[in-house]
């Protein structure tokens, strides 16, 4: 006998049946005898719920409940290829993925927050009255799956075994969805039915929509994707880019960023690294990066060794300040990964192995992207559907191979650089946090801040970074990035940098660092390398531990020439000269400035900018002004 139970709802309330029996009848109706059983094994009346409320309004043609046999994981990948979402290519266990020529990354303007009648969430947020938003969902989303089967599967977010650990349910008519999912997260069927009946869980209904022969969305004008935060559910339609549809992604940071306010932890926009420092001794790092800004690669910077690429949760356990990988692999942009400078990825995209390619350009079989590093042939196939060098898009503008945020997706534990702990339960000690921005003319490549507060809120709270094409809208615009979770955020932004500043406050915190991989010189040219960050790496790894010397720039502490310079020689085998040096660490006290103004000017717009932010934007002001009227608007770091 099944546990069907959950709050009344007006389409299941006619009659003299109960609630119960009518989500019972829909299951017994919608579900055939083997996942009848499989979804009779998780004893929580919500996924019961959650799960006959989708084939009710969807109207699926089938149900198949994956319990992530290796069975039903196959056929998961096999539907992905036979819906022609995916398509094999030459080497085994690769596939290319499309999404349509405007589903090319999240976006921003249709992705709003359901606010009951009488709440306002902060006036940043995008947001729209719950019962009308419920209303143009369920519209959208009534008989999407006709015709089509819809795939339920269970998931967890951080390690299933542990108090990280955050049970999701994921119910879509997308193969290429419940596939990524398989390559970016931990399974946890099992753990579903170990659960408590009523525990907690969140929960996404994604529903393709009518598709072209592409299968990408015909009415991508109609995508939306609203979050349910009452109720701890996202909905997503007309749309197949993995940051719209995968639950477990973007979506739930969402979810996790409001939970962890509630809960006392931290839900980061970050990726966690191991850096081997000397004598093997092991430091963990985490960054925060906006989109396209080196987040990958330095999690990827060839000697060190990856945690995760993106989303960290962190917790004080036992005194001590962790953090764990949310997710169990990468989807990760691919423009400008080479052989020379990526080689681990560069390996795995090229060995047989699971391997999903996301809008890169398709020629005989094989895939090629910007800045591969190998001539790109020009024709083929691509987001735009046939292509051919010079080819407009449907709006008219230019287009390109592949598209600048085409990505990659492949499974942690197919890393040869993959942390032998990335896993771990108890999650990993975390020794440095660092923010990093893109900015051509205003902050040198690494500092150091002086302290907690002086990095959450001048580094972490004050993140700017020139757009790129992964999120939707002009490039090479200045944007203002609250720790790169800006995107993310689910209530106001002050009361964000407050829990940051609060966070594992009587325990010893992470060193924070600020890092710039974009600075350009008087001729606009990059004024560094693209492997020099993994100097920088290695300097913030020694001063975790107090063991380099630093600066005293206004704006926190730089590097000595004589640390980097042997730095450079030992890590790269590198000269770096003085001139460089001094050329990459000027401080540039005038632009510095000119960001505290921009940062005066958006924090007075915030109701709820904490004291410790204004008193350390005013503290930065002071020693900036004071350098500049000694020493004027470029210092030297030689005469600091
Ligand atoms: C990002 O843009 O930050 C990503 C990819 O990690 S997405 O899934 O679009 O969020
Ligand atoms: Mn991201």
């Amino acid at each position: 006998m099944m546990h069907l139970s959950g709050a009344a709802s007006a389409s299941v309330m006619d009659g003299a049946e109960t609630v119960q029996q009518q989500y019972e009848k829909i299951l017994r109706d919608k579900l055939d005898a083997d996942s009848l059983r499989k979804l009779e094994a998780v004893r929580n009346d919500k996924v019961h719920e959650f799960v006959a409320r989708a084939a009710e309004l969807c109207e699926p043609d089938s149900v198949l409940v994956c319990d992530d046999s290796p069975e039903d994981v196959a056929m998961i990948r096999r539907l992905a290829v036979e819906n022609d979402e995916e398509r094999p290519l030459a080497i085994e266990g690769h596939t290319i993925h499309f999404d349509g020529y405007y589903d090319q990354a999240r976006k921003k303007e249709v992705t709003k927050y359901l606010v009951p009648a009488d709440v306002t969430l902060d006036d940043k947020l995008n947001q729209i009255d719950r019962e009308t938003g419920l209303k143009e969902m369920e519209d959208l989303q009534r008989g999407a799956y006709r015709g089509r089967t819809m795939y339920v599967r269970f998931f967890c977010l951080g390690p299933t075994n542990s108090v990280f650990g955050l049970p999701c349910l994921q119910v879509t008519d997308s193969a290429y969805v419940a596939h990524s999912e398989d390559l970016l997260y931990r399974r946890a069927y099992k753990a579903f039915t170990q659960m408590a009946p009523g525990a907690e869980f969140f929960k996404y209904r994604h529903c393709t929509g009518e598709v072209d022969e592409r299968i990408t969305s015909k009415h991508p004008e109609l995508n939306r994707v609203y979050m349910d935060y009452t109720r701890n559910t996202v909905y997503s339609v007309n749309t197949q880019y993995a940051g719209n549809t995968v639950g477990l992604k973007k979506l739930s940071l969402r979810l996790a960023l409001r939970k962890a306010d509630a809960e006392g932890w931290l839900a980061e926009h970050m990726f966690i690294m191991r850096v081997n420092g000397p004598g093997g001794r092991k430091t963990y790092l985490c960054g925060a990066f906006p989109s396209a800004c080196g987040k990958t690669s330095t999690a990827m910077v060839p000697g060190e060794n990856i945690v995760g690429d993106d989303l960290a949760y962190f917790r004080v356990i036992d005194g001590e300040f962790r953090a764990v990988n949310v997710e169990s692999g990468i989807f990760g942009i691919i423009t400008d990964v080479n052989a020379a400078d990526d080689p681990v990825i560069w390996d795995v995209l090229h060995e047989p192995g699971e391997v999903i390619f996301g809008n890169v350009l398709l020629k005989d079989g094989k895939p090629h992207w910007l800045g591969m590093g190998e001539p790109i042939p020009s024709e083929g196939e691509n987001y735009c559907g046939a292509w051919h060098e010079g080819l407009k898009g449907p709006d008219g503008r230019a287009t390109t191979a592949s598209h600048k945020n085409a990505r990659y997706t492949v499974q942690m534990s197919d890393l040869a650089n993959a942390d032998p702990d990335w896993d771990s339960p108890e999650g990993l000690p975390i020794g440095g946090i660092i923010y990093g921005g893109r900015d051509s003319d205003t902050s040198m490549p690494v500092r150091e801040a002086y302290g907690w507060e002086h990095g959450i809120c001048t580094m972490g709270a004050m993140l700017e970074s020139e757009t790129t094409a992964a999120t939707i809208g002009a490039e090479g615009v200045r944007k203002w990035n609250v720790m790169s979770n800006m995107d993310f955020l689910s209530f106001s932004v002050g009361r964000y940098i407050h829990n940051n500043l609060e966070f594992a406050k009587d325990i010893e915190r992470p060193k924070v660092f600020g890092t710039n991989y974009f600075l350009k010189g008087s001729e606009g040219q990059y004024l560094n390398g693209k492997l020099d960050k993994a100097v920088w790496i290695k300097w913030m790894e020694l001063r975790v531990h107090g063991e380099a010397d630093t600066l005293d720039a206004g704006c926190g502490l730089i590097p000595t020439y004589a640390d980097l310079q042997r730095l450079f020689r030992q890590v790269l085998d590198k000269d770096y000269a003085e001139a460089d040096y001094v050329e990459q660490f000027t401080v540039r006290a005038a632009m510095l400035l000119a960001k505290l103004d921009r940062m005066d000017e958006i924090y007075s717009g915030v109701s709820d900018t904490p004291e410790t932010m204004k008193r350390e934007m005013a503290e930065q002001r002071r020693r900036l002004e004071k350098l500049r009227a000694e020493k004027g608007d470029l210092v030297s770091p030689l005469t600091l």
